[in-house]
């Protein structure tokens, strides 16, 4: 079992709840807290440490728990999307399903007297929900087209399924990473589109040549948080498309989780390790980690601007396409679960694939079946030509389920998004992402416009309002929009966003 390294800084308030008791240690624990109950249930298992097996307590929903999954390129297959509504089902309306803004899926609803019974039905298909929160590395995010698109450098799927099973021991966890000082995100990009916004993790790999061999550039260190937001930096480091990337992911964990600091907690994330010693001696600490030296960073291949996979896009094999589906706010039902994956096995090869825009993607479908698919019932719901900014609008939970939010999200942007589609002709699309707290998860720092909730005083008043970002370049040459306005009232939004739209986008109001 890894330990932190002694320090001299006090402890924060989690890193104590660790030094307690390991998180991964409900494990074992599960069968007696689902015969307990969750009102008898020790708060720092069941508000904390649940999170290592993925299992969130929701105090908005109290007795009602979230599971966050991990799926490894957002790639699933129907028998998983089967196998998640069956389980679901008994839950009724109670139930919904969230598309992650790094593809993966949240599940709600779920009661505590069910996790043993869901944990091995996850297992049953080959999902899992360990180390998905908390002090742990999340899911790791991919090329959503990979092995489909013939742009492609490299197909990272197994290298990413690869990595996820190394780090979570299968998927059955590994204590060797379940003690970080904080989350850390890793992204691997094989695409030439930056598709999985590698400047806003931790740590990234993005396609490079070095001396005719393809292989990965290395960044490191970006993240957002409520006090802080910072782009990923290089390492100046290149390494091989092999288990090398598996290795040096390895080594900048250990560095980072037997060096990072344990104190203040806004300032625990891995770049505050880089700020302290330099990018230089980190390079250094971590490439003795690695145990041998580290080639210099190649020149870099991303160079096309970001696509968001919506539509019908033929595949690199023949006469196949993929076709992607908008999912508003990424908000799905078990029935829609049930549809999604009969719709990959009657038209497609049963695969369904998770975009960070929160959609989706059915894959291999042939030329000849496209009209019947486009017929469909639910693409009038989940459209692959959908307005240009519903398009593009992305929102993070909201106060519906996350005690954090300042504001409700989800059916705000999607009320927002289509009145303003109704008044305004747009010569593109905009993309809007929605957060409901300065955490930031649904990444208002890369949109074009992002709106992130704050208590706003208005005609004496607390309100929801925004504070307004702008700026935020996705794809090649990426950087993060900067905050251009702050207090809007959500009341006031329609106008201020259409005004917005209007002189820096390109908008013209329709002529009724
Ligand atoms: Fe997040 C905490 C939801 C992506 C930064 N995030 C939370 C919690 C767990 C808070 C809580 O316990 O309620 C939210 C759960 C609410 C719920 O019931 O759904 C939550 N985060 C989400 C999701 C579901 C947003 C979404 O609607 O898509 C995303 C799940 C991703 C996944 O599948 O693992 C999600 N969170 C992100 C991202 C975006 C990303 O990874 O690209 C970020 C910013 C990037 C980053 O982390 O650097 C993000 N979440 C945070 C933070 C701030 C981290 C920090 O260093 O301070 C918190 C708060 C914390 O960790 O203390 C947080
Ligand atoms: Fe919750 Fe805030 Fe994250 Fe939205 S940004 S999910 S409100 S923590």
């Amino acid at each position: 079992m890894a330990q932190a390294t002694a320090t001299t800084e006090k402890l924060n308030k989690f890193e104590k709840l660790k030094l307690e008791k390991d998180g991964l240690a409900v494990r074992d624990q599960i069968q007696h807290f689902a015969s307990i109950g969750w009102e008898a249930m020790d708060p720092g298992d069941r508000e904390h440490r649940l999170k290592w097996l993925g299992i969130f307590w929701r105090p908005v929903t109290p007795g009602r728990f979230m599971a966050r999954l991990r799926i490894p390129s957002g790639i699933l297959q129907s028998q998983q999307l089967n196998a998640l509504a069956n389980f679901l089902q008994r839950y009724g309306d109670q139930a919904s399903i969230d598309i992650t803004t790094r593809q993966n899926l949240q599940l709600r609803g779920l009661l505590l007297e069910d996790t043993p019974e869901f944990l091995e039905r996850l297992h049953a298909v080959g999902l899992t929900s360990v180390q998905s929160g908390m002090d742990n590395v999340r899911n790791i995010t991919g090329s959503p087209v990979a092995g489909l698109d013939a742009a492609e450098l490299f197909d990272t799927r197994s290298l990413i399924q690869a990595l996820q099973d190394d780090l979570t021991a299968a998927g059955q966890g590994n204590s060797e990473f379940t003690n970080l000082p904080r989350k850390f995100n890793i992204a691997i990009e094989g695409g030439r589109d930056n598709s999985i916004h590698a400047e806003i993790n931790d740590l990234a790999f993005t396609p490079a040549y070095q001396d005719g061999t393809l292989g990965f550039n290395v960044w490191v260190g970006g993240f957002f948080s409520s006090t802080r937001v910072a782009p990923a930096i290089p390492l100046n480091a290149w390494v091989p498309a092999d288990h090398s990337v598996i290795r040096l992911s390895r080594a900048i964990l250990e560095v980072f989780r037997d060096n990072g600091s344990r104190g203040n907690r806004q300032k625990t994330r891995l770049m505050w390790l880089i700020d302290e010693w330099g990018i230089e001696r980190f390079r250094q600490v971590v490439s003795e980690a690695y145990g041998a030296p580290l080639a210099a960073a190649a020149p870099e291949l991303m160079d096309w601007e970001k696509r968001d996979f919506l539509g019908v896009h033929p595949q690199k094999q023949a006469g196949l396409n993929f076709v992607g589906l908008h999912v508003p706010v990424g908000r799905l039902t078990t029935e829609d679960l049930y549809e999604l994956a009969r719709l990959a096995d009657t038209y497609g090869q049963g695969e369904v694939r998770l975009t960070v825009e929160q959609n989706v993607i059915l894959t291999h479908i042939p030329d000849a079946q496209l009209p019947t698919l486009l017929a469909e019932p639910l693409l009038t719901r989940f459209s692959p030509q959908p307005a240009p900014l519903s398009r593009g609008t992305v929102s993070c939970t909201g106060s519906q389920y996350c005690n954090f939010a300042l504001i409700e999200t989800k059916q705000r942007a999607i009320a927002i998004a289509q009145s303003l589609e109704a008044e305004l002709d747009l010569p593109r699309p905009v993309r809007i992402h929605w957060t409901g707290c300065p955490n930031s998860c649904g990444q208002p720092q890369v949109a074009d416009i992002g709106l992130m909730g704050a208590k706003v005083r208005k005609d004496g008043q607390m309100v929801e309002g925004v504070d307004i970002f702008l700026g935020g370049k996705v794809g090649y040459d990426a950087h993060l929009g900067e905050k251009a306005m702050t207090g809007v009232a959500c009341e006031d939004l329609p106008d201020v966003l259409r005004q917005l739209l209007i002189e820096r986008f390109g908008a013209q109001a329709r002529s009724h």
